[in-house]
């Protein structure tokens, strides 16, 4: 087994799917964290190949980009597709969470009228759109994205649902009552044991 760390800071937004991912799969990895805008961070940044984290180190090779990371864990621990068309299928539910990401450092990083138009448009045009297009994804009586089989698409909704509903500061459960397929997935996973366990005892993060 080769060895693994993950360079990430202290917050799960883009690193969390590959700490679901080792979890799930059993597999031990170093969950190196950093402060965002420490020193330590400062000094790291230069010597990275795009200034930004995460990170995966495979065996000392360095991998980037979040979304290659999730895709790479997911076919070596058997969490992606069975098939191309359903790992093309994960891909399009992969790239749609993408856009829970697009508005969220502008929001943060907003004030007053500004922010309040920002975080507007995100929780009355962004989510809905999004949430409604997850939601046709689902099949009629599965449990998961892809039938039974739990896969990384599972994980990564289920992961930026969360961020979404932090962002736009509406409780995940009134967030999801529309989608009641969404709704189950994430119950699905949280509750299988290994997740629960993970989510009870992690390093705590705002998002
Ligand atoms: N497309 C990249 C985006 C990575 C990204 O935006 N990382 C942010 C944290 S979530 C970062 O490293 N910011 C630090 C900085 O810019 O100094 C990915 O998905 O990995």
């Amino acid at each position: 087994m080769p060895t693994y760390k993950l360079i990430y800071f202290n917050s799960r937004a883009r690193g969390e799917v590959a700490r679901l991912l080792f979890t799930l799969a059993h597999v031990e990895f170093q969950d190196i964290r950093l402060e965002y805008g420490s020193e330590e961070w400062l000094k790291m940044k230069p010597t990275t190949p795009l200034g930004q984290l995460p990170i995966l180190e495979v065996d000392g090779q360095r991998l980037i980009q979040s979304k290659a990371i999730f895709r790479y864990l997911a076919r070596e621990f058997g969490y992606y597709g069975k098939s191309n068309w359903e790992c093309a299928k994960i891909d399009g539910i992969m790239d749609t969470c993408e856009q829970f990401h697009t508005p969220v450092v502008p929001i943060l990083r907003s004030e007053g009228s500004e922010k309040a138009k920002l975080l507007q448009t995100y929780q009355e045009e962004t989510l809905p759109q999004i949430l409604k297009g997850l939601e046709s994804q689902v099949s009629d009586g599965h449990k998961y994205f892809m039938g039974e089989k739990l896969t990384v698409a599972d994980l990564i909704a289920y992961c930026d649902i969360e961020l979404a509903s932090i962002v736009a500061e509406i409780p995940i459960n009134e967030l999801l009552h529309k989608y009641p397929k969404l709704s189950a997935i994430r119950s699905n996973v949280e509750s299988i044991d290994r997740i629960a366990s993970w989510i009870k005892t992690r390093p705590k993060s705002f998002l």
